[in-house]
This record gives structure tokens, C-alpha cells and sequence, in this order.
């Protein structure tokens, strides 16, 4: 498993590290996503906000793929992977909107390649093939990135994707974000697979096994799959080794089903406080420029949180509009009950 930062902060590889620049970059956006999971929790609480999926913990898996793209590259998220979303670009007032299962989170903005969050299993994994496919014929060199858990890959359409990506060279690059749990089925029993990223064998692509808490490895594997893509060498598994620490959604209740064993050890490969103990000791980072670093993060949530405040109020009818351009007469009666039920 490729790793570059151990669990105590330190440099198990320092001739592979990426500069101390692109090193604070990342933290920095590990820190924002981690505020947006953390302050996701207490809205869902407040009734400012609808269930949620946390991937707090998952922080270095998720900003260190992401913020190896441009806005010309595409990202198909699942909906584990707010934070990707917000690495790439995608404004907080959307997601928070999303989230609030508002109208205004429903459509991404325009000058962004990432769609709405995918919450049918794998889907988005044949999409992305399609989105990289489309970018190589138009003659760019600009590459789909997508992301799945560890259940989502015993689905159909992750072994389809693949092998139509394989065998059509697509620029796509994989993520397989493995975090132990697919709801309550623990991976040791939902495969019997051991080893995600060797999936990738079956079908002729590369497959990388990363340290998931380490982001900076993460960052390395993801910035060579994205070259290689963007050369026309293909697409490229990677599949990060993390941990479910939270909860499926803010609706679930883990002790029903797993452990204070299951989850021994996690807290201390915690990935925010790894690459902060590294920075603190290098002296790229320090705590006065850490709490400034937090302030300015938590100014701008809650700035975004005012502006989501601002959307109006969706109309119980709106859930009908934009399925599809022409609506079915199915959708059309459906339509004339809601507004009968609820008026306009
Ligand atoms: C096609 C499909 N089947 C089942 C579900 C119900 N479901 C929602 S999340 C989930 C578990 C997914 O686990 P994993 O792929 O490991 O992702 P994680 O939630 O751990 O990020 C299931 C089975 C679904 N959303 N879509
Ligand atoms: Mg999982």
C-alpha cells in the first residue's frame, strides 16, 4: 500500500512528497470539508437540513483525488463525496442546498463538469466512461474522474465500466474510496476479495492501492492516473484504504451493528491531524496560521449558509419540473395531483 506520511505525522518516503505549497493546498481544503461535515451535522439536528451522508474521516481520500482535476475535467460523485464536489469547485450554498433536498441543489452550475451527486449504486461509474469517451472524440484533453465505495464495487456497472474504459482506452480515472462498510456489511463479508485495487487485473487498467488517511500519497497516485490519462495511456483503479468513522447518514445508528473493535485504531490515522502534525513539525504550518486558517474557513460557511438561507421556498409541484423536457402524460397527471393536494 503506497503511503508517504505515517500515522504519527512523519515522512516514510520524503523524496516522493509533493512541495510544501501544494502540501498546504491540501490541507487547506481537507480543513473546509471537514467544517462543511462537521457543521452538516449539527444543521441536520437544528432541522436546517436534510439526511446527510458524513464522510468525515474520508477527508484525504476525497480532497486529494479532487483537487487533482480542472473545471474542464469532469467529476461524477456518488453521494458519499461532498467533499470531492467541494474540492473541485462545486459553491457551498449548493451543496447545502442539495442537501436540503432543495430545487436549487438539483442543477450544478454552469461554468462546472460535475453532476448532482449519484445516489443509485455504480451508476455513475459507465457515466463517466461515456463523459471521457466524448472528451477524447472532441479532441481535448480533458479526463472524467469518478468515485465508489467499497459495496458499489460488486455492483454490475463497476465491472461494466471498467472493462468498457479498458478496452476503449478511456481518459477515466477510478476511485474506489474502500472505508470498510457498504451500510452495515462489512467488506470481509460483502467479497471475498481482499485486495480492491487488483480488480483492475480483470479487465487489462492499472490498479493502485493508497493509504486513504495519507493525502498526500493519495494526491501522487491520483495527479500520475490523471497524466496518464490526459496522454492517452487510459484509465487507471485506485482504491483508497480509509474508514467509515461516522455514521452511514446522520439517520443511521452504527452501534447497532458495529463495534468498538470494528473500529479500534481509526481515530489515531485520523487524516486532518496527520498531515497537521507533519506541517506543524516542518514548519509549514503553524497554529497561528492554523486558527486564522479556521476562522476564514468558518466565516465563509456560514456566509454561504445566509446566501442558501436566501433561496425561496420550493413549491411541492416543482418536484415534477425538469425530469424531462417534454413531460410523460404520466408526469403531467402526477402533477395535477400534487396540485390539487398541495395547490400551487
Ligand atoms: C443500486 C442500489 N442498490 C442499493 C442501494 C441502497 N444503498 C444505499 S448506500 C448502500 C451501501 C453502499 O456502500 P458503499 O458502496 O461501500 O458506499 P459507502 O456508503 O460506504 O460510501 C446501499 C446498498 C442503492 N442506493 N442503490
Ligand atoms: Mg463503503
Amino acid at each position: 500500500m503506497f503511503q508517504l506520511i505515517d500515522a504519527e505525522g512523519a515522512a516514510t518516503a520524503p523524496d516522493r512528497l509533493p512541495s510544501p505549497e501544494t502540501q498546504l493546498m491540501l490541507y487547506r481544503h481537507m480543513r473546509r470539508i471537514r467544517h462543511f461535515d462537521e457543521r452538516a451535522w449539527v444543521l441536520y439536528r437544528q432541522g436546517k437540513m436534510g439526511v446527510f451522508p458524513p464522510f468525515g474521516g474520508m477527508e484525504a481520500a476525497q480532497a486529494g483525488t479532487a483537487a487533482t482535476l480542472t473545471p474542464d475535467d469532469w467529476l461524477f460523485p456518488s453521494y458519499r463525496e461532498t467533499g470531492a464536489a467541494l474540492t473541485y469547485g462545486l459553491p457551498i450554498k449548493q451543496s447545502i442546498a442539495y442537501w436540503r433536498s432543495s430545487p436549487h441543489g438539483w442543477y450544478m452550475p454552469d461554468h462546472l463538469k460535475v453532476t448532482p451527486f449519484y445516489i443509485p449504486i455504480a451508476t455513475q461509474y459507465p457515466h463517466a466512461v461515456g463523459a471521457a469517451l466524448a472528451e477524447r472524440n472532441r479532441g481535448t484533453q480533458n479526463i472524467a474522474m469518478t468515485y465508489i465505495g467499497d459495496g458499489g464495487s460488486s455492483e454490475g456497472d463497476f465491472h461494466e465500466a471498467l472493462n468498457f474504459a479498458g478496452a476503449l482506452n478511456a481518459p477515466c480515472v477510478f476511485i474506489l474510496n474502500n472505508n470498510g462498510w457498504a451500510i452495515s456489511v462489512p467488506t470481509r463479508t460483502q467479497t471475498r476479495a481482499r485486495d480492491l485495487s487488483k480488480r483492475a487485473d480483470g479487465y487489462g487498467i492499472p490498479g493502485v492501492r493508497v493509504d486513504g488517511n495519507d493525502i498526500l500519497a493519495v494526491y501522487v497516485v491520483a495527479s500520475e492516473a490523471v497524466e496518464r490519462a490526459r496522454r492517452g495511456e487510459g484509465p487507471t483503479l485506485i482504491e483508497t484504504v480509509t474508514y467509515r468513522v461516522k455514521a452511514h447518514t446522520v439517520a443511521d445508528d452504527p452501534s447497532r451493528y458495529r463495534t468498538d473493535e470494528d473500529n479500534a485504531g481509526w481515530d489515531a490515522k485520523d487524516p486532518v491531524k496527520r498531515l497537521r502534525t507533519y506541517l506543524l513539525a516542518q514548519g509549514t504550518l503553524t497554529e497561528e496560521s492554523d486558527a486564522a486558517l479556521l476562522r476564514e474557513i468558518e466565516q465563509e460557511f456560514e456566509q454561504a449558509l445566509r446566501d442558501a438561507d436566501e433561496f425561496p421556498e420550493p413549491k411541492p409541484s416543482e418536484i415534477m419540473d425538469h425530469v424531462f423536457a417534454v413531460p410523460t402524460p404520466q408526469q403531467e397527471q402526477q402533477r395535477a395531483v400534487i396540485l390539487e393536494e398541495y395547490g400551487a
